[in-house]
């Protein structure tokens, strides 16, 4: 069995951060380990959140890990809790990542917007983790302040390449932007190998309504696809579909929820999807 180990926060109320990706993972048939870089009472679009910062306790978690022998297949880190947690996710991929995929979400913002609590320092060092990945998945919000370039809402095509080419010069080999639409109704995801010097797309009909938490479903379905074999393809497929049938589950609801999706109920779609792809 595949093991991957995850490292983000654990937002109590919000089906974001480890409260998806561990289920994901799991569902998906990859042993997940964790490292929660901080507890709160709910992710941070709620008003008056609770923040428990764990840095302190990743060097000791990763000691004793040392000493246990343990060993990943894939390196996934998302919401990291504190600036110098960007050097602990870095230890973390020097330890334990030898023949790991190395995966960095760089989760900070959205909607041209940092989130509540990061700041321009953080942000710049978030761009030394993003060169010790193999793989990248910001929206494009996250590649605009990693390259300190303004956000943009309108481009075409060859804006979205340049940003990637740009991206891969931080000094990761692949490159994905998440939420990429060129067309009114169609959105999808955006990636740039640079050792092949390929592109690879995939788009699907957009959802009407945009949710909280998808780019961490994204992130973790991607990853876990990865790491169950799939091609880069396929891994950005089987994330775009399980995303928009998360969305449709939500919006048939009566009353749904309106701070995260209803992956839980997508989960069949999404390991159906994957078995296909996987016995390809
Ligand atoms: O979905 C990204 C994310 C993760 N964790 C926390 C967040 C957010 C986005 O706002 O607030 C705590």
């Amino acid at each position: 069995m595949k093991k991957i180990v995850t490292m983000q926060d654990i937002s109590c109320v919000g089906k974001c951060s480890l409260t998806v990706a561990l289920p994901i993972l799991s569902a998906m048939g990859v042993e997940t380990a964790v490292i929660p870089t901080a507890v709160l009472s709910t992710h941070t679009m709620f008003q008056g959140f609770t923040f428990h910062d764990l840095t302190g306790e990743v060097n000791p978690i990763l000691s004793h890990w040392q000493k246990e022998g343990f060993d990943f297949d894939g390196i996934y880190t998302g919401y990291l809790g504190s600036f110098e947690q960007i050097d602990l996710a870095k230890d973390l991929f020097a330890k334990f990542g030898e023949k790991a995929i190395k995966v960095v979400d760089p989760c900070m913002a959205d909607n041209g917007k940092l989130y509540p609590g990061f700041d321009l320092p953080f942000v710049h060092k978030m761009r030394d983790l993003c060169a010790v990945a193999d793989i990248i998945v910001p929206n494009l919000t996250e590649a605009s302040f990693l390259l300190d370039i303004p956000y943009r809402q309108e481009y075409d095509e060859s804006y979205i390449q340049e940003v990637l080419h740009k991206l891969t010069d931080l000094g990761v080999n692949t490159a994905i932007l998440t939420g990429v639409s060129f067309e009114k109704g169609k959105i999808g995801a955006y990636a740039y190998d640079k050792r092949s010097d390929s592109y690879t797309t995939y788009f699907n009909e957009e959802e009407p309504q945009h949710f909280h938490g998808t780019g961490d479903i994204w992130a973790s379905t991607f990853t876990g696809g990865l790491i169950r074999g799939l091609s880069l393809l396929e891994a950005m497929q089987l994330a775009c579909d399980y995303v928009k049938e998360s969305i449709h589950k939500t919006l048939i609801e009566e009353n749904h929820n309106i701070y995260g999706v209803n992956f839980e109920q997508a989960m069949p779609f999404l390991i159906d999807n994957l078995y296909q792809k996987a016995q390809q």
